[in-house]
């Protein structure tokens, strides 16, 4: 029996890579099918094989998984948001930072296209910047060298994962931080429609020292899959702030004393954090109770 971490996963086939470096092929044994556990790119595993043919036993306890892209125990995901070319959208920020934090993945925000901004802009993107490092999270920006520096030392000997709309710049970063990747970039429509036609295969790519996740034809949104009284844990700011609120279980929505509210109304929690908020809980609120899967 030999353990190793799946590098690449094709059509019921899985690539597992041992301590040595070395990569070797199974296939997926029935009983996970039944047991509805699948393996993901990123576990590690039990496995047998031979002649590229072989099984995995077992899959090791995941630190955590994504299910768009599929794959686990990831280390950081970068969220990449352009500053502009689309314009700078904070919901969907907030989406990606919520989903996940919910899947208990580290997130850093990296910030494109910055060299389009005008001098008023690039003080706005600075100040929304600001507040996200205030509550905690990494921000990287795209026209800063030593900040790229920076990204390249934090990605280093982890696993990392790399989200954002299409045309946001995800493939532009990725040759920045290996060039001998050649990876198409393009315009937006172009990038959709080619899209459509790509293989939905994960692989785990190793770049400078860093493995990298390539996920191509995933669009990185998420179905929230928890409660509307979990929601705020998965806001950093109203974490720390909620035990103020009047009520235990408080949603901050109408409840007097809520002190999630009273932030807002200071300042010390922007208004598009607390929109944000408002727009999820409403979209849980609306979407069809489902049934929990393992992956
Ligand atoms: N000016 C500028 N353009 C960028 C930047 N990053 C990406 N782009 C452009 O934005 C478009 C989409 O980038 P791409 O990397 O293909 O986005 P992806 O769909 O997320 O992989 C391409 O035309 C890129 O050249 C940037 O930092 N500055
Ligand atoms: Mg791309
Ligand atoms: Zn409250």
């Amino acid at each position: 029996m030999k353990t190793g971490r799946i590098i690449r996963s094709l059509s019921g086939y899985y690539d597992i890579q041992l301590p040595s470096g070395d990569i070797q092929r199974t296939r997926a044994r029935g009983e996970f099918r039944k047991s509805k556990q699948k393996p993901l790119v990123g576990d590690f595993v039990d496995f047998e094989s031979e002649n590229d043919e072989g099984f995995i036993w077992a899959i090791h306890q995941r630190e955590n998984f994504l299910v768009r892209p599929p794959i686990a125990n990831i280390d950081i995901a970068v969220i990449v948001t352009a500053a502009k070319e689309p314009d700078f959208a904070p919901n969907l920020l907030d989406r990606q930072l919520v989903a996940l934090e919910a899947a208990n993945v580290r997130p850093l925000i990296y910030f494109s296209k910055m060299d389009l901004l005008e001098k008023t802009e690039h003080e706005k993107i600075n100040h929304v910047a600001n507040y996200y490092q205030s509550i905690g999270y990494d921000v990287i920006f795209s026209d800063s060298k030593s900040a790229f520096e920076a990204l390249k030392m934090m990605l280093k000997d982890h696993v990392s994962v790399f989200m954002g709309q299409t045309g946001a710049g995800k493939s532009t970063l990725l040759n920045h931080l290996s060039p001998q990747l050649g990876l198409e970039t393009g315009e937006v429509s172009k990038a959709l429609s080619r899209g459509k036609h790509t293989t939905r295969q994960v692989t785990l790519i190793d770049v400078d020292e860093a493995l990298i996740a390539d996920t191509p034809g995933f669009s990185s949104y998420e179905v929230f899959d928890f409660s509307v009284e979990e929601l705020d844990d998965y806001f950093p700011e109203f974490v720390e702030k909620r035990q103020e609120c009047r009520f235990r279980g408080c949603l901050h929505l109408n409840e007097p004393g809520c002190a999630i509210k009273e932030s807002v109304a200071v300042g010390t929690i922007t208004q598009s954090r607390y929109n944000s908020y408002k727009a999820f809980y409403e979209l849980i609120k609306a979407q069809k109770p489902k049934y929990k899967t393992d992956n």
